[in-house]
């Protein structure tokens, strides 16, 4: 470790000096020098008039400081992309509003953990009052929690799944410094799986031997050169490729804007399946026709499919020898088309009553499909559904009949409307990151306990909480659910984003202890005992690779600003935390410094790049530069095929399912016998859609992704202005249905059914079916603080998650259905309260020497 001392002075000498060069970018921006004071060393030498390179999972930034604040950001890949990205131009917003600034206590929880545990009120969460406190008593009071849990209930009474949206970087990545601590001191309960895909990648990995949906794609190069028909399925990355997970390398909305030009010149077929005519529609120009725009009912994809797989086996126009060759089970999935095993006959009239998709298109589109190299490219909007296992392995099974997987341009693709799927991969190094494992391994009382495995899917959360012992079923196994005494949540936003909010809420207020950490004041924090003000990421340095797929460029993410009033990075309260318990050397390798941490990274992608013959910068040099690093793309990369080695040799490229094919049917899940998923693509009736709906609740509303947010991040901006309708979030309706219901463009409506109620700006269009409403996701849950229960109150922004159901997708997946759920709209007639979300809250007492 004594090198580090050394190296830290080295580094600071040298990055002192380098830091005053002038640097021209080349590959990505526009050549404006982007420093003009000294280069940011860690935290000090900020600059304070001038450019700072940085990045977010919407991109690289250029972020522009005036006196020591940020004033304006704009995009830094600006050869890259040219369509502008609102996301990119509001890091000021996200500096200084609705923050944290301090850590805070829950009152009734400050005042009776210790005398009183029994007088905490845990039903209080969310409308209690609060008690500033200093960092250290913030830290003591958490760690007594941590301890009085682990005493009452072992290690698995810890729920620190904390899934989430953080920071793109790689050392600041909350939820794995939260896993990093608790590993040290005998574990936790995780989480399993992912909101996303939640279905997608559990039905994906026995078909196909992969997750598949996050899997780089056929080259866009491909696509754009060779398929004839593109369908654009259920999604919309107009808005979903404004960012990835990694800061997003930019080039996915390029690429469809291409795709747009290909349709224009008359080279590509686009063909679009979706109930809302969404924002990319518009962007692409999709025809309005019948056959361009097939506008089916909400959750109908798989009937609608099966009508079209009944019409190429009665024509004998689907590739047998690729479904002998490539798969297995066609024969059963066949009779169960047929008919032969279920006496239902699939014909595209039996599909047309429930899709609503007549006949003869649902016969039109089959032939097209087949007659031309097809890439059916779908979101994943579709598995966030009832069965949301079925439309996947119903959209393989179509690829499969149509024979062009492992083709140029053909097949299907799940990655194409975010992360930039298809973006070909570079020859580049991968940067290291924070990781759970420490390399030293943790000793004394806490550390030497021997870790707990307890995992709970991430959408059964809630329900555990409200029914420990309970056992699940999932993907063939069963689930014990744990009892949990605390929830530590940190880099999400869960109170906001899990479905069925009322249930979540009461889950919530049951456990002993929620602690939470977030720069802002979001719907989790309100709802914490403690919470911890963290920085952002313009407040702290970082490292991050753009591009899930590509790794196109290294990006410096560089501090712009001090760290807003006394918040602090999650790295510091896990170490102090961890230092409560003995732990400290562990988690924090020997208190290494973040600098080291960041040149460890580094060295990792220095080591990888000898073997590729790749010449990189050192870390000084790479840091002081204040460029993005770019890696270049082979020619191999840029003509990828995927699936091209399993197509060429199934035998020596095997997949890795049982049968080493694809399996339209499974013998694996078969014998599950679960009856929500049989053993191949099967329709059955969503808990609720437009089959069932009911006077009460007639409209199947849809929560896709929001253009204008990431989740609720940025739900704070001012940005919100732009989208927001009478001051809450948007619901699309209908032109008809609205004039039958008065509903008038910018009528605060009410939106509800039996799980809760919202209240939402009506924008009345004909860009949605009839039946059907769009509320998207991530608006800042708002209490309407009139009603004093709180519990199953209504929310007056507009977020839909009180009334989607947290019921599992399948026994298979456990995956969620945020999709799935019938609800009724009025005209709200009382004056609608102000939003009061976004201001910060402050404390009613404030405790210790720091106040
Ligand atoms: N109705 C409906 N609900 C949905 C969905 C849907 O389609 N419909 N989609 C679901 C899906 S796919 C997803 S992925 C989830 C997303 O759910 P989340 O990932 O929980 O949502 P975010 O709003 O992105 O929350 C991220 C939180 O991390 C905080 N954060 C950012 N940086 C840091 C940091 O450095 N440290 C700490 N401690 N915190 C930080 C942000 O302030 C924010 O509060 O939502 C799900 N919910
Ligand atoms: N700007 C922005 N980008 C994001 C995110 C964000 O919050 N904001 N979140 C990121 C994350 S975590 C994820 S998981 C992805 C989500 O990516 P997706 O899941 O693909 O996106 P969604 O917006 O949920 O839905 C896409 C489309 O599906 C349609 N749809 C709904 N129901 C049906 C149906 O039954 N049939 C058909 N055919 N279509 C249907 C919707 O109308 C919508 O147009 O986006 C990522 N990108
Ligand atoms: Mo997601």
């Amino acid at each position: 470790m004594k090198s580090t001392t050394l190296q830290r002075r080295e580094f600071l000498k040298y990055a002192g000096i380098l830091g005053t060069l002038p640097f021209v970018s080349n590959l990505t921006g526009t050549g404006k020098l982007l420093a003009s004071g000294k280069v940011a060393n860690f935290g000090k030498d900020l600059v304070v008039n001038g450019d700072v390179l940085t990045a977010a999972h919407w991109g690289a930034l250029r972020v522009t400081m005036k006196n020591g604040k940020v004033v304006k950001s704009t995009r830094y890949f600006t050869k890259i992309n040219n369509i502008y990205n609102p996301l990119q131009h509001y890091t000021a917003d996200m500096v200084y509003r609705t923050r944290i600034s301090y850590p805070m206590i829950r009152k009734s929880y400050y005042e009776n953990f210790y005398k009183n545990p029994s007088g905490i009120r845990g039903d209080l969460r969310g409308r209690d009052e609060w008690v500033r406190v200093p960092f250290d008593v913030a830290i003591k009071y958490a760690a007594d929690s941590i301890k009085r849990v682990v005493n009452k209930y072992g290690n698995e009474g810890i729920y620190g799944g904390s899934y989430g949206w953080q920071s793109a970087a790689k050392l600041h990545s909350a939820s794995t410094l939260l896993k990093r601590f608790l590993g040290t001191i005998g574990g936790f309960t995780d989480g399993i799986g992912d909101f996303s895909t939640g279905a997608g990648q559990v039905i994906c990995a026995h078909v196909l031997g992969t997750l598949e949906v996050y899997e780089q794609q056929t080259s866009w190069n491909l696509v754009l050169k060779d398929t004839k028909n593109v369908v654009i399925w259920g999604m919309n990355p107009f808005a979903t490729n404004r960012l990835a997970y990694s800061p997003s390398d930019e080039t996915g909305l390029m690429n469809f804007k291409k795709l747009a030009d290909a349709q224009r010149a008359g080279k590509i077929n686009i063909i679009y399946i979706d109930p809302v005519y969404n924002e990319t529609a518009k962007f692409l120009k999709v025809k309005r026709d019948k056959h361009h725009h097939i506008q089916l009912t909400q959750q109908t994809d798989v009937p609608f499919m099966l009508g079209m797989a009944y019409h190429m086996i009665k024509t004998g126009k689907y590739d047998k020898a690729f479904l002998e060759t490539y798969t297995t089970g066609f024969d059963k999935f066949e009779a169960y088309v047929l008919g032969k095993s279920d006496g239902v006959a699939k014909t595209p009239e039996w599909a047309s009553k429930i899709c609503g998709i007549s006949p003869q298109v649902i016969k039109d589109t089959a032939l097209t499909l087949y007659g031309a190299r097809t890439m059916l490219m779908s979101g994943w909007c579709i598995q966030r559904q009832d069965h949301g296992e079925q439309p996947y392995w119903m959209v393989i099974t179509l690829a499969c009949m149509i024979g062009q997987i492992g083709l140029s341009g053909g097949g299907f693709g799940f990655s194409y409307h975010t992360y930039n799927g298809g973006n070909p991969t570079c020859t580049a190094p991968v940067v290291g990151g924070m990781g759970t494992h420490c390399n030293i391994a943790p000793s004394g009382k806490w550390g030497s306990r021997k870790p707990v495995s307890s995992a709970i899917p991430v959408v059964r959360v809630p329900d555990c909480i409200l029914n420990p012992g309970k056992v699940i079923e999932y993907n063939g196994h069963t689930i014990k659910y744990p009892k949990i005494g605390m929830i530590y949540w940190s880099g999400g936003n869960p109170v906001n984003q899990q479905q069925n909010l009322n249930k979540n809420l009461k889950a919530w207020r049951k456990v002993d202890t929620v602690i939470v950490n977030d720069p802002y004041w979001t719907a989790s924090a309100r709802m914490a005992d403690i919470v911890f003000p963290i920085t952002t990421s313009y407040e702290r340095n970082d490292i991050a690779m753009t591009g899930e797929y590509s790794n196109s460029f290294i990006v410096p993410m560089k501090q712009c600003v001090e760290p807003w009033r006394e918040s602090i990075d999650d790295y510091d309260v896990f170490y102090a935390l961890s230092k409560e318990f003995g732990t400290g050397d562990a988690f924090s390798d020997k208190n290494k410094s973040k600098e080291a941490w960041l040149r460890g990274f580094y060295a990792q992608a220095l080591e990888q790049a000898k073997p590729m013959l790749l010449t990189l910068p050192d870390f000084d040099k790479f840091w002081s530069d204040n460029k993005a690093l770019p890696f270049v793309a082979s020619e191999e990369s840029k003509n990828f095929i995927r699936y091209k080695e399993f197509r060429d040799d199934p035998i020596l490229s095997p997949l890795g399912t049982p049968s080493g094919l694809i399996e339209i049917y499974s013998e694996e899940i078969a014998a599950m016998k679960y009856k929500d998923c049989p053993g191949h693509p099967t329709w059955m009736e969503p808990y609720e859609w437009q089959g069932n709906k009911t006077a009460e609740a007639p409209f199947s509303m849809v929560s896709p992704h929001p253009r204008y947010r990431l989740h609720s991040q940025m739900g704070n901006a001012t940005l919100r202005k732009k989208y927001a309708i009478n001051g809450r979030d948007p619901i699309w309706i209908n032109n008809k249905d609205a004039k039958r219901l008065g509903i008038k463009n910018g009528d605060v409506v009410r939106v509800f059914n039996k799980r809760g109620q919202v209240l939402a700006g009506a924008k009345v269009t004909k860009d949605i079916k009839s039946g059907t409403v769009r509320l998207t996701e991530g608006a800042w849950y708002t209490p309407d603080d009139r009603d004093k229960r709180r519990d199953g109150t209504m929310c007056i922004n507009g977020n839909p998650n009180p009334l989607t159901t947290d019921r599992p997708a399948s026994k298979l997946s456990n995956g969620n259905m945020a999709n799935t759920a019938l609800v009724n709209i009025e005209k709200y007639k009382e004056k609608a309260p102000r939003v009061y979300v976004f201001d910060e809250i402050k404390p009613s007492k404030i405790v210790g020497k720091k106040a």
